[in-house]
């Protein structure tokens, strides 16, 4: 059993984390940048180490100071969180290599996860369906008309080691695809210093929709239901919810069996959340995260499951509580991220907080790290703060989350609260009708309404 959890992070996801171990009886250990003195993650820990100066590199992922700091305090696991470190295979295994235990999946599932064409090869073994495409790696540009002619344009060039959207190139026509295979490979290898790619159908109008899953060391693995990401501008997701508002039990039913399944046979270790697109009617699988998510509580707050203390469990060696009999979606949450940005520009803009109250009353949680007073520092993620509402139905649960950002006070920086209002009030977004590319037009036109 562990005793103490060192939290190798920082903002609202430390504080998630533990307050999972606190009420476990667990005792933690933050760590932070000399930017992050004043951090509320450090004032709550139990114990806190300084690992290095405010760039990130230097501190929230330097290795060799996170280690020191696991062993000068004698943690017996680490939680990784988001970001950062937590999908750096060479972390979780140097982390076990030292007799600590990883609160995440083997390093050698990460690996396979990280390298997106070794990912698509596994699962689709597996049985979950896959977007058309190459069966492996695109080696010329002979094998690449092949496959284009085979799939059919619009096709679309990604980077093994992408993912999150780097390393994309869409090729419309057959007379597209030299140019989208050159400027892929070498932005692939700017970017990831290896220029492997793969061809994929390019679907044009899909939502983003993810499935949440939970593995134990006993064989169990249950599914969490969905989340509809679809609303993005650059690959940032904005507002997330669950369950999507176009799936229905059956077909939600359906794919969670099918993921269910597949993860089962691979062995895999912890929280997982597969992605798909989903075009009419159909699921394609595009990439699989091996880390807890920023959007997690939508998920919690439909079914009730404590994803955090369920990664904690896992790793002790521990069953999963719940069967997935026991698992009944109740309602329906969305998740507001409010970042410190200009909300026209989405330029970060860090500074001091000067009045701070959080939304509260009946199924409205606020996960941050924000305080009055507290000076965001500009070296990392402009997000400060997570709105999760939670109603009996799609329709009340936006009644309430506009009362909750409405309630909402953030002094001293801008921040995205005003977008939030706006974009709860269009109808699209009220009937659920929305893919991948709805947010960006839906920016476009209020940006061009305010120049009127
Ligand atoms: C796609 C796609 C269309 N067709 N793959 C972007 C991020 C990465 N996770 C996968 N992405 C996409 N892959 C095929 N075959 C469109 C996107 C995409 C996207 C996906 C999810 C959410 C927002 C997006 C915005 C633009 C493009």
């Amino acid at each position: 059993m562990f005793k103490k959890i060192l939290i190798a992070n920082r903002g609202e996801i430390a504080l998630r984390i533990h307050r999972a171990c606190r009420e476990m009886g667990i005792h933690t250990v933050a760590v932070h940048s000399v930017a992050d003195e004043h951090a509320m993650h450090v004032r709550l820990a139990d114990e806190a180490i300084c690992i290095g100066p405010a760039p990130a590199a230097k501190s929230y992922l330097n290795i060799p100071a996170i280690l020191s700091a696991a062993e000068i305090t004698g943690a017996d696991a680490i939680h990784p969180g988001y970001g950062f470190l937590s999908e750096n295979e060479g972390f979780a295994r140097i982390v076990a290599d030292h007799g600590i235990t990883f609160i995440g999946p083997t390093a050698d599932h990460i690996h396979t996860m990280g390298d997106k064409i070794e990912a698509k090869r596994t699962v689709k073994k597996l049985g979950i369906p896959v977007v058309p495409g190459s069966e492996g790696s695109i080696d010329s540009m002979e094998e690449a008309y092949r496959v284009g002619e085979e799939i059919g344009f619009p096709v679309i060039v990604k980077a093994s080691l992408g993912g999150g959207g780097r390393g994309m190139k869409v090729a419309q026509t057959k007379e597209d695809l030299e140019e989208a295979m050159s400027t892929a490979k070498s932005e692939a290898m700017a970017a990831f210093g290896d220029d492997v790619v793969y061809l994929e159908k390019f679907l044009s109008k899909p939502r983003h929709i993810e499935v949440q899953i939970l593995a134990d060391s006993h064989g169990n693995v249950i599914h969490l239901g969905e989340r509809d990401c679809s609303l993005q501008r650059r690959h940032q997701k904005v507002l997330e919810e669950a369950p999507s508002p176009t799936l229905d039990e059956e077909a939600r039913n359906k794919i969670g069996e099918i993921v269910r399944t597949a993860i089962a046979s691979m062995g895999y270790l912890g929280a997982g959340t597969i992605e798909f697109l989903y075009e009419n009617g159909e699921f394609y699988f595009i990439e699989m995260n091996t880390r807890l998510q920023v959007e997690h509580p939508v998920t919690e707050m439909v079914t009730g499951i404590d994803i955090v203390r369920e990664q904690i469990r896992i790793a002790m060696g521990m069953p999963l509580e719940v069967t997935q009999d026991d698992i009944k979606l109740r309602g329906h949450a969305i998740e507001c991220r409010i970042n410190a940005e200009d909300p026209q520009t989405f330029i970060p803009m860090p500074g001091t907080v000067r009045d701070y109250h959080a939304p509260g009353g009946l199924d409205v949680r606020v996960d941050s790290a924000l305080y009055a007073g507290y000076s965001i520092p500009p070296n990392y993620d402009s997000l400060i703060a997570k709105l999760i509402v939670h109603g009996r139905n799609r329709h009340d649960c936006l009644l309430r989350l506009r009362r909750a950002l409405e309630e909402f006070v953030i002094d001293g920086v801008p921040t995205t609260i005003p977008l939030h209002v706006k974009l709860i009030e269009n109808e699209d977004f009220k009937a659920g009708n929305y893919d991948i590319h709805w947010l960006t037009k839906f920016l476009e036109d209020q940006a061009a309404q305010t120049s009127e």
